[in-house]
């Protein structure tokens, strides 16, 4: 394949995305070519109509050639585009050589509503006094209507206050949960479209009906189980847009003519689990034959709609199946399947049993130490589903507005006539549709089950929003989590439309002083926010989405929320470059805590101050990107009072810190606070710290996700292997050698004993501590960007650092630009253990480059790809530092790299 060509054609990050709610949607494409180092020198777009009919014309929008290398996230730029518009577009480019590719595929995207003038339907309640409004059973509505023509599209628009789900003429209407997901509903309320044009039927009568439920909107939610946060009535508010044969268009939408009744979920809740009695099940009630003439009527609700926004990041919905992998006898007697995973979705159940037998499952994270059913650290999460059957046949079922967090999960009220079979039972995981994007393993196994654990750490908790927990009475937007992860999270999937989203909720719930609530969306106290790591999640979040994607207009969008959280911070101290005053969390769950604490020893405002410098520094760079020159230039001089006014109040001149922890070295260390000799003997005093732990963290939140990062840049990456490769207590692998298929809040979640850190504050799958993930793609394989040059990986960065420890490490990246791969291997040619030779390979997608840093390697003994190093297809040039490191500058291609000569970069060498 020598040929120039183009594959995975995006629009905002998604194939064929329906239901854009931005007017500028941004398109990116990916070029493929067997030869090395392609770099694009133009492309030329066209938008057309829905026709996908390219004639002059019919063109939208023709950008004509543009000289640009500039492949991902290319903004529209034609004629405004209109609500549900429908659009073709397709793409080809030129190659440095001037080498031109075809046409790519036709691909498609289309509009949502853009305006609130767009709705003419009602928001709409069942009528009060016939359906109290605080019942736990769900609603149905439903509304039957004749369509007297040929239908050519049909699209739903949705949304509700609570959970909705939708069903036209008996079918399903798409597959997408907890609908319309969780946003800070009092400014922003998302919008679902839905193709129904397969579902409705031309000249006849149809149906539609939609099921609502609590939810976020209205449900418990936190920890004290309040209800009505958002408010206490639920309602829904829908368009069917159809589109005639003969170019008419009718609005079906939800009015006071619909009607209303209960169903047969008897109760759902986020954190309780469903009831469903099927024996109320009403067959057919989304038909238009239904007989609803004892169904109550409805009334408008007085409810905005100019809040509403289209959905903007991937829906959650059944990902994939687990089966059980056993079923326990319990020492307490209890039956117990074992999903073999901690997993986050539901149980799907297939029954045949008598009428009104009610089976019961109850959710669990773990057993005890004696191996009974554990469900204390659920606090008042009951996470029970019952199902009671209506008899006379198969019978399925799974929860539909509740999610579980479990590996276990116990069964009553089986009868004991019947073997139980697990193969009736099935795990459905479901979380946001991100696509997978990353992928390490390495010779170690453990490791690579810390990654597995890491990886489920964030499905579980990567529903809708970023949650710290998805078992217990909390399942929160906590920012100093979500922050301290994104940049693994970024590894692991594509997140970036859902960190936007929940961005864009961040700058709503943000409060006027610019202070960031601890939890986003905000269902806490107002004063419930600001402290230093949570809040800087403001600035860090959209930073890293940047950085990792190349989007710039998260750094537009937020751009004022940033620098609200910056000054929050700088009207705080009362020294202005210092912060030492508020409520903050600290180092949290660190193991230098004081007795019965979670906050670690860690002075708070030590860390505070160096987040403030942090976050202003980070501010910094992205004025400079957005060209906002005298913000940069204020911002500078504002991160240089507070990086001096730290080393005044916290380092004495000979380099000694004021705190002994390891997370009080490891902050200014990573964010760059100190230099020269001070920097080096914070990392010897780090390092020490470290071998006295008898090569042990006591780091918490804030420390532990830079730790191993900071000692392997300042020359201890042994030591950082070391760490990341410690079995027993603390240490990432103890909770993997526990069992662990998740990571856990803390590090003791479950003792060497067997017994538990407490009922109180104890998740399996809280994904923090999973933060070394960043650094296992970085630092142990070496697949890194560089911020400067190319940000979203144009430019690359490769230094893997190849250890004794292990034998290879490998990553890969499916990026913006296409799969960038990472991987080293040592072997032992001559037996002898201390001479082993290093081996790599690497692939650079299309229109990058990359630069490559092997340490200990020397032109006249590395071959690539079989030829001389600085001979070799794709290679740009190959030069050896003062340091004995080869640095390649590698085009696009795929490259094997074998030096004939012992790595000096080996543990102990
Ligand atoms: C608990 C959780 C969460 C953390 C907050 C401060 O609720 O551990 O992850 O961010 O505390």
């Amino acid at each position: 394949m020598s040929t120039l060509g183009i594959t995975k054609l995006t629009c905002e990050y998604r194939s064929e995305p329906l239901g854009l709610g931005t007017e500028r949607p941004r398109f990116s494409w990916q070029l493929t070519s067997g030869r090395m180092h392609v770099l694009q020198s133009a492309y030329h777009l066209q938008v057309a109509g829905e026709e996908g009919d390219f004639a002059g014309d019919h063109l939208i929008w023709d950008t004509g050639v543009v000289d640009s290398d500039q492949s991902v996230l290319v903004e529209y730029a034609g004629a405004a585009l209109q609500s549900g518009q429908r659009c073709s577009w397709r793409v080809k480019v030129w190659d440095q050589q001037g080498q031109e590719s075809e046409w790519s595929d036709t691909s498609y995207f289309e509009m949502g509503l853009l305006r609130t003038s767009d709705w003419s339907a009602d928001w709409i309640t069942p009528e009060p006094g016939m359906i109290d409004p605080q019942a736990e059973e769900e609603f149905l509505l439903r509304k039957a209507f004749h369509v007297s023509k040929d239908v050519r599209k049909a699209r739903i628009y949705a949304t509700s206050l609570g959970f909705y789900e939708l069903e036209l003429n008996g079918e399903r209407v798409g597959d997408w949960a907890f609908t319309p997901g969780w946003t800070s509903y009092r400014h922003r309320l998302q919008v679902q479209a839905y193709d129904v044009t397969d579902l409705i039927r031309s000249r006849a009568d149809n149906a539609v009906g939609a099921a609502l439920a609590n939810g976020w909107y209205k449900g418990n939610l936190a920890w004290e189980n309040h209800r009505n946060l958002y408010g206490d009535q639920r309602a829904l508010l829908l368009q069917l847009h159809l589109e005639y044969a003969d170019g008419s268009t009718e609005i079906i939408g939800s009015d006071p003519s619909w009607k209303a009744s209960t169903g047969p979920v008897r109760m759902s809740e986020i954190y309780h689990g469903e009831t469903y009695d099927a024996r109320l099940e009403a067959g057919g009630w989304s038909q238009p034959g239904f007989d609803d003439a004892d169904w109550t009527g409805m009334v408008k609700l007085d409810h905005a709609k100019d809040i509403l926004v289209m959905q903007e990041n991937e829906p959650v919905r059944v990902i994939q199946d687990l089966k059980p992998v056993t079923v326990l006898r319990t020492p307490e007697g209890d039956t117990v399947l074992d999903m073999g995973q901690n997993m986050v979705g539901c149980m799907h159940m297939r029954l045949n049993l008598p009428a009104g037998t009610a089976i019961t499952l109850k959710h669990a994270e773990v057993l005890d130490s004696r191996g009974n059913f554990y469900t204390g650290n659920l606090r008042k999460a009951k996470q029970s589903v019952t199902y009671i059957c209506k008899g006379g046949g198969e019978e399925t079922y799974e929860p539909h507005f509740s999610f579980q967090g479990f590996r276990y999960v116990k069964v009553e009220g089986w009868p004991d006539a019947e073997p139980l079979n697990p193969d009736r039972f099935t795990g459905r995981v479901m979380h946001t549709d991100m696509p997978q994007t990353g992928r390490f393993e390495c010779s170690h196994e453990l490791l690579n089950q810390l990654q597995h654990n890491i990886e489920w750490g964030q499905r579980g908790n990567f529903l809708d929003i970023p949650t710290d927990c998805p078992q217990r009475d909390e399942r929160l937007g906590w920012t100093g989590d979500a922050q301290v992860f994104v940049r693994t999270a970024a590894f692991n999937f594509g997140v970036a439309p859902f960190f936007s989203k929940w961005l864009h909720d961040l700058k709503a719930d943000q409060r006027e002083d610019g202070g960031v609530p601890h939890v986003i969306p905000q269902v806490l106290d107002d004063n419930a926010c600001s402290s230093a790591a949570w809040g800087d999640a403001a600035v860090i979040c959209p930073w890293t989405i940047y950085l990792c994607y190349g989007d710039k207009r998260i750094l537009e969008e937020q751009y004022d929320s940033m620098k609200a959280w910056v000054d929050h911070i700088r009207a705080q101290g009362d020294n202005e470059y210092l912060w030492n005053t508020g409520f903050h969390f600290g180092d949290w769950l660190a193991l230098d805590a004081k007795e019965g604490s979670y906050v670690g020893a860690t002075p708070r405002d030590l860390i505070a101050t160096c987040f403030y410098a942090y976050s202003t520094s980070l501010f910094v760079k992205t004025a400079e990107v957005l060209g906002r020159t005298e913000d940069a230039a204020a911002y500078r001089q504002l991160y240089e009072k507070v990086a001096e006014a730290f080393l005044i109040e916290f380092v004495t001149p000979g380099g000694r810190l004021a705190a002994h922890t390891q997370t009080a070295m490891i902050l200014p260390l990573m964010f760059g606070l100190v230099e020269g000799e001070v920097q080096r003997r914070m990392a010897a005093t780090l390092a020490e710290y470290v071998k006295e732990q008898n090569h042990h963290l006591t780091t918490g939140f804030v420390g532990t996700p830079y730790l191993c990062h900071v000692l392997t840049e300042n020359g201890y990456h042994d030591l950082a292997v070391k760490l990341a490769m410690q079995e027993d207590y603390p240490s990432w692998l103890y909770s993997v050698k526990q069992g662990a298929t998740t990571i856990w809040e803390h590090w003791d979640g479950i003792k060497p004993d067997g017994s538990f850190w407490s009922d109180d504050m104890n998740s399996y799958n809280h994904y923090a501590f999973g933060a070394i993930g960043d650094w296992l793609y970085r630092a142990v394989a070496g697949l890194d960007l560089n911020e400067a040059e190319g940000p979203g990986y144009k430019r690359i960065r490769l230094r893997p650092r190849t250890d004794s420890a292990l034998s290879y490490a490998k990553a890969a990246l499916d990026s913006m630009y296409g799969t960038i791969r990472s991987e080293w291997s040592l072997t032992d040619v001559d037996g002898d253990g201390d001479s082993p030779l290093a081996s790599y390979e690497f692939e650079i997608p299309p229109n990058t480059t990359a630069e490559a840093e092997l340490p200990g390697a020397s032109i006249a003994t590395t071959q690539v790809n079989g030829q001389p190093a600085d001979q070799a297809s794709g290679v740009l040039s190959a030069k050896e530092d003062d340091a004995g490191t080869l640095k390649l500058e590698l085009g696009s291609g795929i490259y094997r790299v074998t030096v004939q000569q012992p790595s000096p970069a080996l543990s102990g060498a």
